[in-house]
């Protein structure tokens, strides 16, 4: 069938918003009418041609959410008409790291999803007879795509997609960051590296879990007021600080911090937050997509005096379990999400949504279809 998809043609350039081809489900495959799909500083470092999996020409975006419209054969878990959130970690509950309890970086198809294509080795999309990647396993930026059954997550039916998109990937992200990962206790104090998308969600996870201090760090001056809103109690921007930043974050963390959380992606700032770390405990987890060929670095005297650097992807949530939970979290109030989406737009307008995410006025932007 002809579906509208915004294609990424060549690494750099603006997506083409066209008319391409797509087949139906196979086994274990599920068709889905994508709503609404927000767009994750992910989807720009890999249009920006950084990342080592980036294939072109490729349908990007990873945070979805949709109904199901066709299931293909062997799949029992959702059906027709189901509500559901595409999944770019899936939970096969089957593969060693699943079986593992340690982990949610579920193998099952994390080879083919790499290489741009379904479990089986071939691409559902294509136009003028010319195969086009998959991405992520995902492919949110079409409205409509096909997912396996074991990349979805069914959530209830009166969650608004535009909203509950976000659950895709920035706010699992970095709720689970601190609730899953990093398991911040009450009283902590922790420090948060950029308070964009994904920051702004370790700030609002920081404040469920109960840290009396969140520090967040951001050279945008506009990230304050949103920030505060969230639960950080105090702002640091670099710009702005006189002295060298980490002995800064030390000092009003009097002694560092608990734990800290990079959301940028900058290898520098990767090191800072490891060193603004409480010496003895204080743990530094890493959300943050650095491209292929950047290193961290540190002296390892900083992790012999008891610091530890660990990373996250998703949150560590396990996404068909947790998914639906977080859903509900969103229904009941008890996390915002209306205050992180600062613009909506047709697909025809979704490289305004790249734009304004370079530029630093959005924090998220939504496309609805
Ligand atoms: P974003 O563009 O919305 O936010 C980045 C923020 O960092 C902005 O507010 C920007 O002003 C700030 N910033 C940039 N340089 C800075 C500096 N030197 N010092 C302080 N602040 C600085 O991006 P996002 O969607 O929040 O994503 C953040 C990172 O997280 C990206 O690298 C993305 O790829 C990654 N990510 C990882 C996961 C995961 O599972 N690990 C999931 C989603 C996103
Ligand atoms: N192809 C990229 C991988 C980047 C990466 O680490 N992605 C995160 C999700 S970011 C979502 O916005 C992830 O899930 N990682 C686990 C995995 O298996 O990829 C690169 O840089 O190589
Ligand atoms: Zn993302």
């Amino acid at each position: 069938m002809k579906v509208r998809a915004a294609v990424a043609n060549y690494a750099n350039e603006p997506l083409e918003v066209t008319e391409v081809d797509l087949a139906g489900p196979r086994k274990g495959e599920v068709m889905v009418e994508i709503r609404a799909t927000g767009i994750c500083h992910t989807d720009a470092y890999t249009l920006s041609g950084r990342d080592p999996e980036g294939l072109f020409p490729a349908i990007m975006g990873h945070e979805g959410a949709g109904i199901v419209v066709e299931t293909g054969p062997d799949v029992s878990s959702v059906a027709k008409g189901d509500h559901i959130i595409p999944l770019y970690i899936p939970e096969c509950r089957q593969c060693p790291a699943c079986i593992s309890g340690r982990t949610n970086l579920c193998t099952a198809i994390r080879e083919t999803q790499g290489r741009g294509v379904m479990p089986d080795g071939t691409s559902r999309f294509s136009r003028d007879g010319k195969m086009i990647h998959h991405y992520m396993g995902t492919s949110t930026f079409a409205n409509f795509t096909v997912l396996p059954e074991i990349a979805i997550a069914k959530v209830r039916e009166d969650a608004p997609f535009d909203k509950v998109c976000y659950i895709g990937c920035g706010v699992t992200t970095g709720i689970g960051a601190v609730l899953n990962t990093a398991k911040v206790q009450v009283g902590d104090r922790v420090v948060v590296f950029g308070l964009g998308g994904i920051g702004l969600n370790v700030i609002q996870g920081a404040r469920l879990a109960g840290a009396s201090m969140i520090v967040g760090i951001d050279l945008n001056p506009a990230r304050r007021m949103v920030a505060e809103k969230f639960g950080m109690t105090h702002f640091v921007n670099p710009a702005e600080v006189r002295s060298e930043l980490v002995s800064y974050l030390i000092d009003i963390t009097k002694g560092g911090a608990d734990f800290s959380f990079e959301c940028v992606g900058n290898v520098n700032l990767m090191r800072q937050a490891l060193e603004c770390c409480q010496r003895g405990w204080g743990t530094c987890v890493i959300i943050g997509v650095a491209a292929a060929g950047e290193e961290i670095s540190t002296r390892p005297f900083q992790l012999v005096t008891g610091r530890t650097w660990k990373g996250t992807a998703f949150g560590g949530a396990k996404s068909r379990r947790d998914v639906p939970k977080i859903v509900d979290w969103y229904m009941q109030g008890r996390i915002n999400i209306d205050d992180l989406i600062t613009h909506r737009m047709p697909l025809e307008r979704i490289n305004d949504g790249f734009e304004l995410m370079h530029k630093g006025e959005s924090i998220r932007s939504v496309v609805i279809y």
